[in-house]
C-alpha cells in the first residue's frame, strides 16, 4: 500500500485501465477511481479497449472512457482484473509494450485467478465483493479524498457486483460501507431509477429476447441451460444490448437447472461462454478455468480460438458440467 501510495505521488499523469470485458464494477470502480485521482491534483486518464455497453451508459463518464491508451502517462492503474488475457485489444493495437514500460498498479478482487499481470509494480488482490469495496478501503486506509460523486460510483460498483448485496461474496463489510455511504448522502432510489431508465429495451429486442429463450437447450438432465447466439445476432442486436445477458438469468430461474450458459460464436471462429451458475451449485469458475477462462463460483466466462469445432466445444462443456455438478452434489 505504501509503494502504491508512493507511485501515485509520484505521478502526474494515470491511465485507469479495464479489461476487455467491462462490467458494472470495472466503469464504476474506474469513475470512482478518476474523481479521487483528480481531488488529489493528479490528471486521471480513462480506457477501456472495447466500447462501454449500452446497459452501462447511465453511468455518468462513461463517454470518457477511449479505447487508446494517453499519449503520456506516468502510472497505470488496472481494475477489477488479474488477466492479461483480457487485454487483447492492448496487444492488438501494439500498446502493451507501452503498458509495460510504465509503472503498473493492479486492483482485484478475483480471488481464484492466477495474476498474469506480473509485470505489474504493485498488485493488490483482496477477498472483497467488488473492486469499489477495495477502492473504498484504500480510501480510508490511504486518506484519499471522496467527493459525492466518488461515492456514488463506489455504492454503484458494489451494487452491481453483489447484485445488490444478495450475493454468497457479500460480506458485512460490503454492507457497511453501503450504509456509510448512504450516511453520508449517497441516494440509492435515484442511483436504481437511473439504472433502470437504461434498462429500458426496444420492442425488436424484447421480440429477439423471445426468440432466444425458445431456443434454450437443457442438456445434462436439464441441469444445465445452454443458449447458443450466432454472428449475425450478435452483430445485428448487441450494439443496443448484450444478447446473452438478454436471457441468462432467465434461464438460470428455469426448474432443477444449476448452470446457465451463453454461448457466442464469433465471425472470426472465436467461440465465448458466459457462464452463471445458481445458489448452491459454486461450479462457474472451475468450468470456465477447464476451458482456459475465469471468474467467480457463480459467475464466470471463457474464450476459446483452438480449432476445435462448436459441436465439439459445446459436448465437452455439457460433460465437464456434468462432471463438476456430479462431484458438487458428492461433497
Ligand atoms: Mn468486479
Amino acid at each position: 500500500m505504501q509503494q502504491l501510495q508512493q507511485l501515485i505521488e509520484a505521478a502526474q499523469d494515470i491511465v485507469i485501465l479495464q479489461a476487455d470485458n467491462p462490467d458494472g464494477d470495472s466503469l464504476a470502480s474506474s469513475l470512482a477511481l478518476e474523481q479521487i485521482l483528480g481531488d488529489m491534483g493528479k490528471t486521471p486518464h480513462l480506457y477501456c479497449g472495447v466500447d462501454i455497453v449500452a446497459h452501462l451508459k447511465y453511468l455518468p463518464g462513461w463517454d470518457r472512457v477511449r479505447n487508446e491508451l494517453p499519449h503520456k502517462f506516468d502510472l497505470a492503474i488496472i481494475v477489477d482484473t488479474s488477466s492479461l488475457k483480457l487485454f487483447e485489444q492492448l496487444a492488438k493495437t501494439n500498446q502493451l509494450a507501452i503498458l509495460k514500460s510504465k509503472p503498473v498498479v493492479v486492483l482485484d478482487h478475483h480471488q481464484e485467478v492466477e495474476n498474469s499481470l506480473n509485470f505489474a509494480r504493485v498488485y493488490l488482490n483482496r477477498p472483497a465483493v467488488a473492486t469499489g469495496e477495495l477502492i473504498y478501503d484504500l480510501a480510508q486506509e490511504l486518506n484519499w479524498p471522496l467527493n459525492q460523486e466518488a461515492k456514488n460510483m463506489i455504492a454503484v460498483s458494489i451494487l452491481s457486483d453483489s447484485l445488490g448485496l444478495m450475493t454468497d461474496s457479500t460480506t458485512p463489510h460490503s454492507i457497511r460501507i453501503i450504509a456509510d455511504l448512504v450516511e453520508q448522502g449517497v441516494n440509492l432510489p435515484q442511483l436504481e431509477d437511473t439504472r433502470r431508465q437504461m434498462m429500458r429495451k426496444s420492442p425488436e429486442l424484447v421480440r429477439y429476447k423471445g426468440e432466444l429463450l425458445q431456443r434454450v437447450e437443457y442438456p445434462a438432465g436439464g441441469r444445465l441451460a445452454i443458449v447458443t447466439i450466432p454472428w449475425k445476432e450478435i452483430e445485428q442486436y448487441s450494439p443496443e444490448y448484450n444478447p446473452s445477458v438478454l436471457v441468462l438469468d432467465d434461464m438460470r430461474l428455469t426448474t432443477d437447472v444449476a448452470v446457465a450458459l451463453a454461448f457466442k460464436l464469433y465471425a472470426n471462429g472465436r467461440i465465448t461462454a458466459k457462464i452463471r451458475a445458481n445458489y448452491g451449485w459454486p461450479v462457474a469458475a472451475q468450468l470456465a478455468e477447464h476451458f482456459g477462462g475465469g471468474g467467480h463460483p457463480y459467475a464466470a466466462g471463457f474464450k476459446v480460438q483452438d480449432g476445435r469445432t462448436f459441436t465439439e466445444l459445446k459436448q465437452a462443456v455439457i460433460d465437464k458440467t456434468a462432471e463438476l455438478l456430479d462431484a458438487h452434489q458428492n461433497v
